[in-house]
């Protein structure tokens, strides 16, 4: 019997609407939610290979309680019953000894579906939620918050629509997202231009209008010169700048030494390149798109980096603009109601999260960051966490080994959820299978934008091992630590209820297309209508959220160190494969035909000088650990710098296909857990120098 539905992919964080096939209960087909503008029926490889992650045995298949050592990957199979109640134990354990705050959950960020973790920790009395966004996009988000007012997911792109897109370092068209790839394409056959930014020729760069190649860590320092250059020739957008942005003298005054000339110095990219792109981007205005991108735990000054770039927005006036940076409007702008949250039937936690007993001189909203729970965990300051959940988030498989033994050392408790068995789950006391995203039913989440839209992920067969979703996972643990009255729910229409009680949306009204848009068409605000979401409702270069939290609203350009080539060292730097995603799908039996191992790129000169040959087996090494990987030869990166992909060298030998192959560039990322970027404390994990020689 055949039958279709519509769901979301669950191959990597970007969640493109799907349709999927099913054949006598099995899935024989997945593609692009036909209609949605920009998907057309389009799935990435990753999307597509849902199937080979379905059907592929070496996935976690039931709960799991270790027997052995942490990390000797010896477990034993537990019923759900026993390892609930194994994890409930141990919480209340915990809590008696340490109080409720010593228990910590992290996860990929709760995004679209992932309220109900953060439910589960609110009902057993703890702050301490955290996310990976400070090792991804954290620091975007904080620029547009202490900027706009609004957070980074608050902020969309009308790429098809524009005129001139500046990328730095974002390489869209391998680093994907499918709509967001497809409308940059769309918009680069209309005309467009595409100034490209990076130390390499990246699949993005080949498809650019200007491919400029930068020195490493130094897009600050040419976007600091790209505003003076737009200052003092009154090439800004005079109406909107007068209109809507605070603290323009303060920046006309900081900016002052920044010249072209300074910053060819620093950035080795020709000022004349600097002055023309200027000229450029003022005659597009403001039709135009300064990209501040998704990865952003770069480098030290990346906070402040991305609030140049989100500047030089302003300057131009391209937000709330077609072709430029577009607002979201939240359900009662667009005259809906939204969905109601589950997580307001619990009481807030009375305790402050770790970073709130931490002083001032840095950013925090939103989920905690990362580096401070480490910290944390590892010297029990300010105060001690002793119980981790991880969930859809594997932070061991990026993370020395040190780190990681340093992490274990301070835990009485680590739980993994995972559909994989991941590094974490490696490592973990208990493991908790999820089903895949083809088995399992999720809340209904909201996708922001000028037109709101709820979509459902629901489940295309039933399970095919001993796994739940992750409603069932969570209210399970609440019942079993004597929280169930916060999480009532017997079954997902409960909670689809729930969420859609008083919208005047039906759980059936998804079948249709998938999705159900909260308004007919999108919401766009006039220059006279626009107010941001600021104390000031400007757009604030001399935040008030940074002033009442003592962090300086400029920061001077420090020229990053150079390497010492000729003695073999160089910055380290990585990036996605358009065929993996991070550190998940190494395993899967179709992506890892295509790519199963990565390689080194280095400069072709600098090899010449090192004896290097393409094709050759080198060494790399940091202080504290060496591999050998194969060189990858080439003019097309800059000197000073070597790139591998990220992600490979799974260390779980129950992953067999993976497990070993290629390197895993976390293991050379020494001291970067202790390394917080100015103003924001995110991670930094381009700052990092290694060595290279032949083996
Ligand atoms: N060394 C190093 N560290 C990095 C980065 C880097 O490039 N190098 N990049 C940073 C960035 S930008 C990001 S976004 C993060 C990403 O890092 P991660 O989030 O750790 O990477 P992923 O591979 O996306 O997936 C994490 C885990 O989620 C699991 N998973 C997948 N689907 C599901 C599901 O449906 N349910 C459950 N429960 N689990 C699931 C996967 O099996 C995997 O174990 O890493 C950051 N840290
Ligand atoms: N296929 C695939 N797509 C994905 C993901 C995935 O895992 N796989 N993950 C998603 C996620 S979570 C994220 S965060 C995004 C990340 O997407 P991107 O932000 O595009 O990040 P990366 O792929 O890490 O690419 C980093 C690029 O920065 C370049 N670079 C290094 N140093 C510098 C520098 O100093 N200046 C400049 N200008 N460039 C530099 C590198 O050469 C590399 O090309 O991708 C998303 N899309
Ligand atoms: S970009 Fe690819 S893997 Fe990610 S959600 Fe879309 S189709 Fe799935
Ligand atoms: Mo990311």
């Amino acid at each position: 019997m055949n039958r279709s539905l519509y769901s979301v992919c669950g191959m990597c964080s970007v969640r493109c609407p799907i349709r999927v096939e099913v054949t006598d209960e099995r899935i024989s087909w997945i593609e692009g939610n036909p209609n949605v503008p920009g998907i057309e029926h389009g799935l990435c490889a990753r999307g597509s290979s849902g199937i080979s992650l379905l059907y592929d045995f070496e996935r976690l298949q039931y709960p799991m309680i270790r027997i052995g050592p942490r990390g000797s990957g010896q477990f034993k199979r537990a019923s759900w019953e026993e390892a609930f109640k194994y994890v409930a134990e141990a919480i209340g354990n915990i809590q008696s000894q340490y109080g409720k705050k010593s228990i910590a959950l992290v996860d990929r960020g709760a995004g679209l579906f992932g309220e109900i973790q953060r439910v589960f920790l609110r009902s057993i009395g703890s702050p301490n939620y955290f996310s990976h966004d400070d090792f991804c996009r954290k620091n975007v988000d904080l620029a547009y918050q202490t900027l706009l007012g609004y957070g980074r997911p608050e902020v969309g792109y009308d790429f098809s629509n524009t005129k001139h897109m500046v990328f730095y370092g974002r390489n869209a068209l391998e680093s994907l997202g499918v709509r967001e790839a497809n409308n940059i394409i769309k918009a680069l056959s209309n005309g467009a231009r595409l100034t490209y930014l990076d130390v390499r020729v990246s699949k993005t760069a080949t498809k650019a209008t200007k491919f400029l190649q930068i020195r490493p860590g130094t897009d600050y320092a040419f976007n600091l010169a790209l505003i003076h250059v737009i200052l003092r020739e009154n090439l800004f957008d005079r109406e909107f700048v007068e209109r809507f942005i605070t603290g323009l003298p303060e920046l006309e005054n900081f900016i002052k030494p920044y010249t072209p000339d300074w910053a060819e110095k620093e950035t080795g990219i020709p000022s004349y390149e600097i002055v023309e792109l200027a000229k450029q981007l003022s005659a597009d205005k403001p039709n135009v798109i300064l990209y501040p991108g998704w990865f952003a735990a770069r480098t030290m000054n990346y906070f402040y980096n991305a609030r140049s770039i989100i500047i030089l927005n302003a300057l131009l006036g391209s937000i709330e603009q077609k072709g430029g940076l577009i607002l979201a409007k939240t359900p009662k702008e667009v005259g809906a109601k939204g969905l109601n949250s589950l997580l307001e039937r619990v009481p807030a936690p009375q305790e402050k999260r770790i970073e709130a007993e931490e002083g001032k001189g840095f950013l925090y909203d939103g989920a905690g960051h990362i580096l401070h729970l480490f910290r944390a965990i590892k010297t029990g300051q300010p105060y001690p966490i002793k119980g981790l959940f991880v969930m859809r988030y594997d932070p061991f498989a990026g993370i020395t080994h040190k780190d990681i033994q340093e992490l274990l050392n301070g835990l009485d408790l680590l739980v993994a959820i995972d559909t994989n068995y991941s590094s974490t789950a490696w490592y973990a006391d208990v493991v908790l299978p999820e089903s895949t995203y083809l088995e399992r039913d999720d809340m209904i989440g909201m996708q922001r934008g000028a037109k709101p839209t709820l979509i459902m992920r629901r489940k295309a067969i039933n399970p095919l091992y001993d796994t739940k979703g992750k409603w069932e996972i969570f209210t399970g643990l609440a019942k079993a630590c004597g929280f169930g009255d916060y999480m009532p729910y017997e079954s997902i229409e409960d909670i689809w209820n729930y969420q859609l009680e008083g919208t005047g949306i039906k759980i059936e009204e998804f079948e249709k297309t998938g999705q159900v848009a909260l308004c007919k068409d999108p919401l766009m605000y006039s220059r006279d209508d626009l107010r941001f979401k600021t104390k000031s409702q400007k757009i604030e270069i001399l935040s008030e959220k940074m002033v009442e939290r003592e962090v300086p609203c400029f920061l001077e350009f420090q020229s990053p160190p150079k390497p010492d080539i000729e003695k073999g060292e160089f910055k380290l730097v990585f990036g996605r494969i358009a065929v993996h995603t991070h550190v998940q799908t190494h395993n899967n039996k179709y992506l890892n035909e295509i790519i199963p191992e990565n390689d080194l790129w280095i400069n072709d000169q600098v090899a010449k000088q090192l004896g290097i040959k393409d094709g050759d087996i080198i060494e790399i090494s940091s202080d504290d650990y060496s591999a050998k990987i194969r060189a990858k030869v080439t003019p097309f990166i800059h000197p000073e710098t070597v790139f591998m992909y990220r992600g490979f060298e799974n260390e779980v030998p129950f992953k067999t296909r993976s497990f070993g192959k290629g390197v895993n560039e976390g293991r050379f990322l020494k001291g970067a857990f202790e390394k917080m970027a100015y103003g924001s404390h995110t991670g930094v994990l381009f700052e990092n120098f290694i060595k290279v020689r032949k083996a």
